[in-house]
C-alpha cells in the first residue's frame, strides 16, 4: 500500500499511527504529497483525491481510499476487525463521537494555519480566527473533563487526539494547552512513548 503523505499533517499522522497500533506500518509505503491551498497539486487531484487534500492511500490494486478517516477504517478491517474501531455495540458508537471531536478538532487546527500561515494579512477575520480557537478550547476541556476516557486501549479517537496536541505543539507552541490541561499533559507524555508516536512526531520528521 503507498501513502500520500505529509511529515506534519496530523491526519495522515493519524493513519499512520494507526497502522503502527494495528502491526501493519510496515506494510506501507511513504509517498511526500505536497498540498496547499494556493498551490493546487493538479495531477494529484487527478490520481488520487480530487479534494486536493492529503491522506489518501492506493491500495495493492489501485484502488485509492481517502479521507483519514475511511483510511482508518479500511486498516481496522484489513488487521481483523476491532483493533482501534469497535465492531459493534456501545462502545463503537463512544469511541466514533469521542473520534469526530477530535477530528473536528484537527479540522479547525488546520483551517488555523492556513489562515495565519497562507492568506495574506490583510484580509485575515480575526472572529474567524477566534471561532476555530474557540472550538479547539472546547474540544480540550470536553476531554480534560472526561480524561478517564482515554484509558485503556489505544482506540482510534485516542490516536487523533493525540495527533491533535502534537500539532499543537508542532505548530502553535505558543498556545499553552498544558496549563488548561493537565489530565491530558499526562497522557500525552505517556503516548508519546509509543512507537506509534516516535516514528511519526512532526518535530522529528516534517521537512516542510
Ligand atoms: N477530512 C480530511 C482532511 C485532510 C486535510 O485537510 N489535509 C490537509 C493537510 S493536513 C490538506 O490536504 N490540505 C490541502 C487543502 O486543503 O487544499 C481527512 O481526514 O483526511
Amino acid at each position: 500500500m503507498k501513502l500520500m503523505y505529509a511529515p506534519a499533517s496530523p491526519f495522515a499522522r493519524k493513519v499512520r499511527a494507526s497502522a503502527i497500533e494495528l502491526g501493519l506500518g510496515d506494510a506501507i509505503e511513504l509517498v511526500l504529497t505536497k498540498v496547499a491551498p494556493g498551490s493546487p497539486n493538479e495531477a494529484y487531484a487527478r490520481n488520487y483525491n480530487p479534494l486536493r487534500k492529503i491522506p489518501a492511500l492506493e491500495l495493492e490494486d489501485s484502488t485509492v481510499l481517502y479521507d483519514s478517516t475511511v483510511i482508518c477504517e479500511y486498516l481496522d478491517a484489513r488487521a481483523g476487525g476491532g483493533g482501534i474501531i469497535p465492531a459493534a455495540g456501545e462502545d463503537r458508537w463512544r469511541v466514533l463521537t469521542r473520534h469526530a471531536l477530535a477530528q473536528g478538532m484537527c479540522e479547525a487546527a488546520i483551517l488555523l494555519r492556513y489562515e495565519t500561515w497562507l492568506r495574506p494579512e490583510e484580509v485575515c477575520w480575526p472572529t474567524w480566527v477566534e471561532e476555530q480557537w474557540g472550538k479547539i478550547r472546547n474540544g480540550l476541556d470536553w476531554f480534560e473533563a472526561n480524561a478517564e476516557t482515554l484509558e485503556g486501549t489505544m482506540d482510534l479517537a485516542n490516536i487523533a487526539l493525540g495527533c491533535l496536541l502534537g500539532y499543537l505543539d508542532f505548530r502553535f507552541a505558543e498556545e499553552d494547552w498544558r496549563a488548561r490541561c493537565p489530565r491530558l499533559d499526562g497522557w500525552f507524555a505517556e503516548i508519546s512513548r509509543r512507537d506509534s508516536f516516535t516514528a511519526t512526531d512532526p518535530a522529528l520528521t516534517a521537512v516542510t
